[in-house]
C-alpha cells in the first residue's frame, strides 16, 4: 500500500467521560483518526473498545484498538468511573417477606422456611441469582438455617455474601426447638460461647444481649403461638 499508518489519535473526545461502575462506555461523539506516512488523515470507525463494558470503579481509561494491514495499534481515552451507591443488594431484597439485611447478615427469616421458598422470595428484581451453601457445600433442600451463606449474584456476575440468621434457630437446622432453648441456656450460663451468627439467632428480641427475655421468646417460637408475630 505504501501508506503506512503513523499513528492513531482521539481527535474528538466522547460526549460522556464520567461513568458509574457497571455502566458501558458510550462512543457517541468520539472521533478516532489515523494519520498516514503520506500525511493523509482518515476517520476510523471500525475500531474495537477493549475494556468498555461493565466499567469498574476506579478505572481511568478505555483502550481503543484498531488493526490495519495486520498491524494493531492502541490508543487510550481517559474516563472516570465512580462507585454506584444506589441499587446495591440491600435495596433488591424483597422486604414484603420480612427479609432484612443487617451488616453482613440476612435476618428476619422465618423458622421452617424451605430453601426453595427462601430463594424464590428473596429478590424482587430480575437478573439475580441466589446460591445457598452450608460449610462450603451447596444446599437446595430442607430449611434455610442460621449460619448458611447466602450468595447473591447480579446479572453482571458481581457477587455479595451474607450469613443467614433464623431467629430462634441457633444450632443451624432451620427449626426452633428444645435444642435451641438448651443453647440459649448454655450461653446465658457462659458454658458455651456463641459465634456471631448464633448470638444473633439467640438474641430474639434484638437488644444485643442474651437474657431471660430471649429464653421466654423462644418458647413462643417453638409453640408457634397464634397471634404472636413469629416473623421478626
Ligand atoms: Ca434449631
Ligand atoms: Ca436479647
Amino acid at each position: 500500500m505504501g501508506t503506512k499508518t503513523v499513528y492513531y489519535q482521539v481527535t474528538k473526545e466522547p460526549d460522556k467521560t464520567d461513568y458509574i461502575e457497571e455502566q458501558d462506555f458510550d462512543i457517541t461523539g468520539m472521533e478516532i483518526t489515523a494519520t498516514y506516512s503520506d500525511n493523509s488523515i482518515s476517520l476510523i470507525t471500525n475500531y474495537i473498545i477493549e475494556n468498555g463494558n461493565n466499567l469498574e470503579e476506579g478505572q481511568t481509561s478505555i483502550i481503543i484498538s484498531y488493526t490495519e494491514d495486520g498491524v494493531t495499534k492502541k490508543v487510550a481515552q481517559s474516563i472516570t468511573v465512580t462507585k454506584n451507591n444506589n441499587g446495591n443488594e440491600d435495596d433488591i431484597v424483597d422486604e414484603q417477606y420480612g427479609y432484612n439485611i443487617k451488616g453482613t447478615k440476612i435476618t428476619n427469616i422465618k423458622n421452617k422456611t424451605p430453601i426453595s421458598d427462601f430463594i424464590n422470595n428473596l429478590i424482587k428484581e430480575e437478573g439475580y441469582e441466589v446460591e445457598i451453601t452450608k460449610d462450603g457445600e451447596k444446599v437446595t433442600e430442607n430449611y434455610i438455617s442460621t449460619g448458611m451463606v447466602v450468595k447473591i449474584t447480579n446479572g453482571r456476575g458481581k457477587t455479595v455474601e451474607y450469613i443467614a440468621i433464623v431467629k430462634g434457630d441457633i444450632n443451624g437446622d432451620g427449626v426452633s426447638n428444645v435444642r435451641d432453648s438448651l443453647l440459649i441456656k448454655a450461653f446465658r450460663a457462659e458454658i458455651v460461647n456463641p459465634t456471631d451468627a448464633e448470638f444473633e439467632a439467640a438474641d430474639i428480641d434484638d437488644d444485643d444481649k442474651i437474657t431471660n427475655m430471649d429464653t421466654k421468646r423462644i418458647l413462643f417460637h417453638r409453640a408457634e403461638v397464634i397471634g404472636y408475630d413469629l416473623n421478626y
